[in-house]
């Protein structure tokens, strides 16, 4: 099963919305493997943003995620990265669907909320960089047979 690594970003905790987020994967038939609320330490920050390294937004970006407590999160299921991606919205909120989250809850690119894995192998990199595999939880939901075909 495809697993996806989902940060609520600062500013998601300190709106109060890590319920909301986690409430939308949930009614999307996402299952939770793991999560940890959590202050992100520089180097950990540097790692995870690496390559943004040199980029003009790459020192905000740091700042931002290492301000205050994040919930960090894997989610699992068919497609994960790709159908966490649709839920969360483009990077831009501006440029959003109506009806992600980023869309419903924010304006700017610097304050977008949430981060999600871009890719299959991200997801694999960034649940290692930021889990430990006794924290990653294996289990089955009794409504599974309904949500994933097999
Ligand atoms: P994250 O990684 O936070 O989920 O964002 P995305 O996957 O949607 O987008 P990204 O990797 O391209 O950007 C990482 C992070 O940098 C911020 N950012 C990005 C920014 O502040 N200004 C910018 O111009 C861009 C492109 C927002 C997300």
């Amino acid at each position: 099963m495809e697993r996806t690594l989902v940060l609520v970003k600062p500013d998601g905790v300190q709106r109060g919305l890590i319920g909301e987020v986690i409430s939308r994967f949930e009614r999307r038939g996402l299952r939770l493997v793991a999560g940890k609320f959590v202050r992100v330490s520089q180097s950990l920050a540097e790692i995870h943003y690496a390559e943004h390294n040199g980029k003009p937004f790459y020192d905000g970006l740091i700042a931002y995620i290492t301000s205050a407590p994040v919930m960090a999160m894997v989610w699992e299921g068919p497609n994960a990265v790709a159908a966490v991606r649709q839920t969360v919205g483009s990077t831009k909120p501006i440029e959003s669907a109506p009806g992600t989250i980023r869309h419903d809850f924010a304006l700017e690119v610097g304050r977008n909320l949430i981060h999600a894995s871009d890719k299959p192998e991200t997801g694999e990199r960034e649940v290692t960089l930021w889990f430990k595999v006794e924290e990653l939880v294996d289990w089955n939901r009794a409504v599974d047979a309904w949500v994933f075909e097999k």
